[in-house]
């Protein structure tokens, strides 16, 4: 199979690109990151192709995708799981501009990568989107704001694909993990201060890449008369709160 991963330069996206390899399968593994890319790709080999572009940058996202060589066009497993949160400020303080590029990233940049790779695979009649939501889509937290609304229409835009795509062979899945660490997430929403990043897992059993690796190769090896529609995984050490009621 040859398996698209979008933000494969760290964290699950890096470890799904090892997982699927080891598992005998192509990748091309794309990111903004050059010096990662060239890393990871002389990590893995001729079974990994890097291939650079901002999620963001629509002509030169298209224009990755393709130019890709006929060896590496015949996608059949697209995982969107580029993404990013900024900020852990309630609204009336939040930057704008934090949530402009959340919005661009993990909603638009995913919306158009798919436009373009779902045509293939219906042509196909055979095919295969995971997208990488979260917990944050269904459960709200404080601060949570844009980042969780992004997964929320992750978790919609999936079930819609579904909706559009029956009567094809083309499957969708949506992951929701809660919190995961060993990845550079909080780094990225605490904008490099990493002492602030590691509080968030001080203590926790957290979640792996690892696991979200098994996961999402879980779903793409069931019987092809199965859709996996959704995953939830949360770290046994995190749960709910309680609904909040501010006395006067
Ligand atoms: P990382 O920050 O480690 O990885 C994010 C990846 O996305 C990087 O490879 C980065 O590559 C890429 N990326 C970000 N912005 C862009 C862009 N504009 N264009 C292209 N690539 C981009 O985080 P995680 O591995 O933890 O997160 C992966 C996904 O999982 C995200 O969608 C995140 O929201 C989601 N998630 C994470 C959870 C967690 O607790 N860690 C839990 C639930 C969901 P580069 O910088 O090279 O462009
Ligand atoms: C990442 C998980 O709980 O930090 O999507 O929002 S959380």
């Amino acid at each position: 199979m040859i398996v698209m991963i979008t933000g494969a330069t760290s964290g699950f996206g890096e470890e799904m690109a090892r997982r699927f390899i080891a598992d005998g399968h192509k990748v091309i593994g794309t990111g903004r990151r050059e010096n990662r890319l060239k890393t990871i790709s002389d990590e893995l080999g001729s079974l990994f192709y890097p291939l650079l572009f901002d999620v963001t940058d629509h002509d030169g996202t298209q224009r990755a995708i393709l130019e890709l060589p006929s060896s590496w066009s015949d996608i059949d497993v697209l995982v969107n799981n580029a993404g990013l949160a900024l900020g852990l400020e309630p609204v009336h303080k939040a930057d704008f501009y934090d949530w402009d590029r959340m919005i661009s990233t993990n909603i638009t940049g995913l919306a158009f990568i798919t436009r373009i790779i779902v045509e293939e695979m219906v042509k196909k009649d055979k095919g295969h989107i995971v997208n990488i939501g979260s917990v944050a889509g269904t459960y709200p937290y404080p601060g949570g704001n844009v980042y969780g609304a992004t997964k929320a229409f992750v978790k919609q835009f999936s079930l819609n694909l579904r909706a559009d795509l029956t009567g094809t062979r083309v499957r969708v899945t949506n992951i929701e993990p809660g919190l995961c660490g060993g990845t550079e997430f909080s780094g990225v929403r605490f904008k490099g201060d990493l002492n602030k990043a590691e509080t968030v897992y001080k203590g926790v059993d957290y979640i792996k890449p690892e696991d979200i690796a098994e996961t999402v190769l879980w779903c793409v090896n069931q019987p092809t008369r199965i859709n996996i529609n959704n995953v939830e995984l949360m770290p046994v050490d995190q749960s709910f709160g309680a609904l909040t009621l501010s006395r006067r």
